[in-house]
């Protein structure tokens, strides 16, 4: 097993992140295999910026064996998995992920591995960047971590930075640099709502421009329009048709479905929130073993975080800016695959029957 030897485990303040990153990877033995880790079930800036570490690693240092991207979870939003088969996406499952085998193991778009996002391994990284809050303490040889729109930005200076630009750059193919360009757009486009969300940075908006030059306009239309799967339709469906409204609060629940049609949840729930005279939404289905749930508001009197711990319990929920979610485990009362229909149904009732007034009673008190 190599690990990242010759590099020195110290923080170097005087050098930018940029530098420090490009020092680790030059440093590293040859032969190294590299492990790039994204949260459990990752979104478009995480695979991007996966992508565009991947990229840099192998230009900085075409001494490396090879890099290899990981994630745990599903990828289960139909934008997402066009974006995976449109691109080509090297994504592996985490479950096929040997950290024997890697000497150097980086983390993108989330701060801790064997935490809320990022369950499916404890493995310690080695580097970690990333855009959100959390900070972990520990010994890492980088840890990059700012308040900005997107991972994917933080990964296109870099690339600027060095003076590997995609324009300029004749080792790689040009299939291949659009390709980076592309998925590095659509990371930035998704996380910051086309950098319309609070968190954008004039840097967000220089690196997304830079890229919608490079971007291959086709593979960019097709992750844009994706095809939405006919599952989607009948959830909604069944979504409409559940919901109740008081007020300015709309909830609805979707039954029980599998985890790979979980990303309905979200998308659903975003869509409510433009429904006319709708401030709040409340989506929920049982997913596996969870009740699992996605929140959305624009009523600014409404604290997204309490109020998703209100209804689903401060231990199983979360949520900041107007969005939240929650994963309620159903231990117990979980129906299986041996359960009839009437009892799955009686579950279900129980759940929606509780959910429900929970909602309406939190946000009529709130
Ligand atoms: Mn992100």
């Amino acid at each position: 097993m190599k690990r990242a030897g010759r590099v020195e485990s110290s923080n170097n303040t005087m050098s930018s992140p940029a530098s420090r990153f490009r020092e680790i990877i030059e440093g590293l033995e040859p032969g190294i295999q590299v492990a790039i880790l994204t949260q459990d079930n990752p979104d478009p800036d995480a695979m991007g910026s996966a992508l565009g570490v991947s990229y840099l690693c192998s230009r900085l240092n075409p001494e490396i064996d090879e890099v290899n991207i990981y994630y745990g979870g599903a990828i289960s939003h139909p934008q997402n998995k066009t974006m995976v088969n449109v691109l080509g996406l090297p994504m592996r499952k985490m479950k096929t992920f040997v950290p024997e085998e890697h000497g150097l193991v980086i983390v993108v778009d989330v701060a801790s591995t064997g935490r809320k996002n990022l369950q499916s391994t404890d493995v310690k990284p080695d580097i970690i960047i990333d855009h959100h809050r959390d900070d972990p303490d520990g010994d890492y040889l980088l840890k990059d971590i700012r308040p900005i729109g997107a991972t994917c930005t933080i990964v296109t200076s870099y690339l600027r930075e060095y003076g590997l630009d995609l324009e300029s750059n004749e080792e790689s193919s040009l299939d291949n640099i659009s390709k980076i360009a592309t998925a590095l757009l659509v990371g930035i486009k998704t996380d910051t709502a086309e950098l319309t969300s609070p968190n954008v940075t004039p840097l967000d908006f220089q690196c997304y421009e830079y890229l919608l030059k490079l971007a291959e306009r086709k593979k960019l239309y097709q992750i844009i329009n994706y095809t939405i799967p006919h599952y989607l339709y009948q959830l909604k469906a069944t979504a409409y048709d559940a919901l109740e409204i008081q007020h300015a609060v709309v909830v609805a629940g979707v039954g029980i479905i599998p985890p790979s049609q979980r990303d309905a949840i979200p998308i659903i729930a975003d869509e409510l929130l433009r429904m006319e005279g709708i401030e709040t939404v409340v989506v929920y289905a049982i997913v596996g073993d969870r009740i699992v749930s996605s929140l959305r508001t624009t009523n600014d009197g409404i604290e997204m975080n309490s109020f998703c711990h209100q209804v689903f319990g401060e231990e199983f929920s979360g949520g900041k800016m107007g969005c939240g979610g929650a994963a309620v485990p159903l231990g117990f009362m979980t129906p299986d695959d041996n359960s009839t229909e009437k009892t799955r149904d009686s579950v279900w009732e129980a759940v929606r029957a509780v959910i429900n007034h929970r909602v309406f009673r939190v946000a009529s008190n709130g």
